[in-house]
C-alpha cells in the first residue's frame, strides 16, 4: 500500500489523546494549540506568529495520514432513486437481497483506502440500523424479517478488513419533521443520554447530561445507540443541510452538546464537515486548492460550529493575505485540514444509469487532493442487491495500481541524507531518473512552508526541477519531464516557523 511504503524521515508518533469529560457541554475541549484566539486589533506579523503556532491534535494528525478514505451512500434513496429523499417512504423499499459488507471491503482494501464512511442516515431519517428511536428504520422493512442491522454488518467486515469506521449521521432529518420532531421550537433544555424507553435493558456506565431540543436530544440518543454499540468509530461526519422544510420552520442544531458526547464516546474520532476537525474543501469534485492550508481563520457559531472566516470555497484559504483579510471577522485560527469529497458516480447513491469516473479522472482527482495536501473521500454508492457494482469495484482496483505505478518504489528510501536549517539533500549514490516528488513536514511542529523548490544537481550545479508554495501533510509534484540525477534538494524559500521536513521522497513513474 501506498501509505505504509511512504518513508517519513522523522517518525510523527501519535500524541495522547486529548478528551475530556461529556458533561457539562461546552465549546469542544481541545489542545490550547489546535486554535488560538485573533483580534481585529492583530498585526499582520501578530497573525503570521500565531498561525505559526498552532498544532493539529493527535487524532486529526492521525486523520491525515490515512490519504484515502471511501463513502457509502445507501439507503431508502438507493430504492426510490432519489438524492435526497422525503421522509415518508416506506421502509419495505429497502430490500437490498444480495446485501455483502465483506465484498464492500475487500473492494475498498484493494482500492487502497484506510477509512470508510457509511450513510448510517441521510436527510430522509431512514437508519440503517434498529434504533430504539424511530420506526423509520431498517427494523421496518420486511428485508431479513425486520431484523437487519446494515450498520453492524458494515462495521464488523470494515474491521475484519483493516478499514477504520466513520459514520454519516445527517443532522436533517425528514421524518422526524413529520413526526414534529425536527424544527418544532421546543426549548434547549438539560436531558438525559441515553434516554431509556419501554423495555430498555441497557445498563449505561453514567447518565450524560446534556442541553438540547427534542431533536437535538433524538440525535444525541441516535449517536449514543451508533458510539457505544458498534465499536470503535474514527470519524463523524455532519452534513450542515436543513432538508425541504418550510422556509420558516428552523432547528438550530446543538452542536456543542453533540460534540461534547462524540468526544466522550469515541474520543479518537473526527469530526468532519461541520465540525472541530475536518473542514469541507468547499466543492464536491473532490479538487483542492494548489496551495491548501490546514490552519485557517474561522469564526465560531451557532452553539460551537467552526465556520469558515472567509467563503467557504474562496481561492485562498490561508496564506498571509487570507489572514489579514479574514482579521475583520476572525475568531481563531484553527488546524482544520481540508477533505475532498467526490462520488465515483454523478450521483451520491447509485443509480443503475450512471457509470464509473476513468482511471485518469480518478488519478487526476488523487494528485489534486491528496497531493495538495487533503484527504480525499470518495464516494462508492451500493447498487439495490447491496453491493458494489461489479464496475465499480474494477475500478477501484485499477486506480490503486495506477498509483501503485505512478508512485512506485521510493528511490530515496535509505538514501544518504543530509539536512540543513532550510532543506534537506539526499545523495542516491548513482544518478537516477525521477519524475514525482512527495514531500510532507512533520506536522506535529505545524504547517510551516511557504514556499519552496526541489532541485538536481545536474551538469555540476544545481537546478531548479520544481517550484511550489505549500507542503503541509502530503505534496506530491508532477515533473513536466524526467530528470536524471544523483543528489537531489528541497530548498525552503519561505516559511512561517522552524519547518521540519518529514518526507522527501523521490520517484520515476511507470505509467
Ligand atoms: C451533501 C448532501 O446533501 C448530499 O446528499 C451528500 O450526502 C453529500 C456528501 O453531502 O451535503
Amino acid at each position: 500500500m501506498a501509505v505504509s511504503r511512504r518513508v517519513f524521515l522523522a517518525s510523527a508518533s501519535a500524541l495522547a489523546a486529548t478528551a475530556g469529560p461529556a458533561a457539562p457541554a461546552r465549546a469542544v475541549p481541545e489542545d490550547p494549540h489546535h486554535r488560538i484566539p485573533v483580534s481585529p486589533d492583530d498585526t499582520a506579523e501578530d497573525l503570521l506568529r500565531k498561525a505559526s503556532r498552532v498544532r493539529p491534535t493527535a487524532r486529526q494528525i492521525a486523520w491525515q495520514r490515512l490519504e484515502r478514505t471511501a463513502f457509502l451512500h445507501f439507503g431508502v434513496n438507493t430504492f426510490t432513486g432519489l438524492e435526497w429523499g422525503t421522509g415518508d417512504e416506506d421502509p419495505d423499499v429497502f430490500q437490498p437481497a444480495g446485501l455483502d459488507t465483506d465484498q464492500w471491503a475487500r473492494a475498498l482494501r484493494d482500492g487502497g483506502f484506510e477509512l470508510a464512511i457509511l450513510t448510517v442516515k441521510h436527510h430522509d431519517g431512514f437508519v440503517l440500523h434498529p434504533s430504539r428511536y424511530t420506526r423509520h428504520t431498517v427494523a421496518s422493512s420486511s428485508w431479513r424479517d425486520g431484523r437487519g442491522d446494515v450498520l453492524r454488518a458494515f462495521a464488523d467486515s470494515m474491521r475484519r478488513h483493516g478499514i477504520k469506521v466513520g459514520v454519516y449521521i445527517s443532522p436533517a432529518d425528514e421524518n422526524q419533521y413529520l413526526h414534529g420532531v425536527y424544527a418544532n421550537g421546543s426549548a434547549r433544555t438539560d436531558r438525559t443520554i441515553p434516554t431509556l424507553v419501554p423495555g430498555d435493558d441497557r445498563t449505561p456506565p453514567r447518565f450524560h447530561t446534556l442541553p438540547a431540543t427534542d431533536y437535538g436530544a433524538h440525535m444525541l440518543n441516535q449517536l449514543y445507540e451508533v458510539l457505544t454499540e458498534y465499536g470503535p468509530v474514527d470519524e463523524v461526519w455532519f452534513d450542515g443541510a436543513q432538508g425541504h422544510i418550510p422556509p420558516d420552520k428552523v432547528e438550530k442544531y446543538d452542536w456543542d452538546s453533540w460534540y461534547a458526547l462524540v468526544r466522550e464516546l469515541a474520543p479518537d474520532a473526527v469530526v468532519a464537515v461541520t465540525g472541530p476537525d475536518v473542514r469541507w474543501v468547499g466543492n464536491e469534485g473532490g479538487l483542492a486548492r494548489e496551495d491548501e492550508w490546514s490552519v485557517v481563520p474561522v469564526r465560531e457559531r451557532d452553539h460551537g460550529r467552526t465556520d469558515y472566516a472567509l467563503p467557504y470555497d474562496a481561492p485562498d484559504m490561508g496564506s498571509r493575505d487570507a489572514l489579514v483579510a479574514a482579521r475583520p471577522v476572525a475568531d481563531f485560527l484553527q488546524w482544520w485540514p481540508a477533505e475532498c469529497d467526490v462520488s465515483i458516480r454523478d450521483g451520491w447513491f447509485y443509480h443503475p444509469d450512471q457509470r464509473p469516473k476513468s482511471v485518469e479522472q480518478l488519478t487526476d482527482l488523487y494528485f489534486r487532493s491528496v497531493g495538495r495536501n487533503s484527504v480525499l473521500l470518495l464516494n462508492v454508492p451500493p447498487d439495490t442487491d447491496g453491493l458494489l457494482p461489479a464496475a465499480d469495484v474494477a475500478r477501484l482496483r485499477e486506480f490503486r495500481e495506477r498509483i501503485d505505478r505512478e508512485l512506485p518504489e521510493d528511490l530515496a528510501r535509505g538514501a544518504r541524507t543530509s539536512r540543513t536549517p532550510g532543506g534537506v539533500t539526499v545523495d542516491l549514490g548513482g544518478e537516477r531518473e525521477v519524475d514525482r516528488v512527495r514531500l510532507a513536514e512533520d506536522i506535529r511542529y505545524g504547517q510551516q512552508v511557504e514556499s519552496f523548490v526541489v532541485e538536481a544537481y545536474r551538469d555540476g550545479r544545481w537546478t531548479e526541477a520544481a517550484r511550489a508554495g505549500v507542503i503541509g501533510a502530503s505534496r506530491i509534484l508532477l515533473l513536466p519531464e524526467a530528470l536524471r540525477a544523483r543528489r537531489w534538494r528541497v530548498r525552503v524559500t519561505g516559511a512561517r516557523g522552524g519547518v521540519r521536513i518529514a518526507e522527501f521522497g523521490l520517484y520515476r513513474s511507470r505509467v
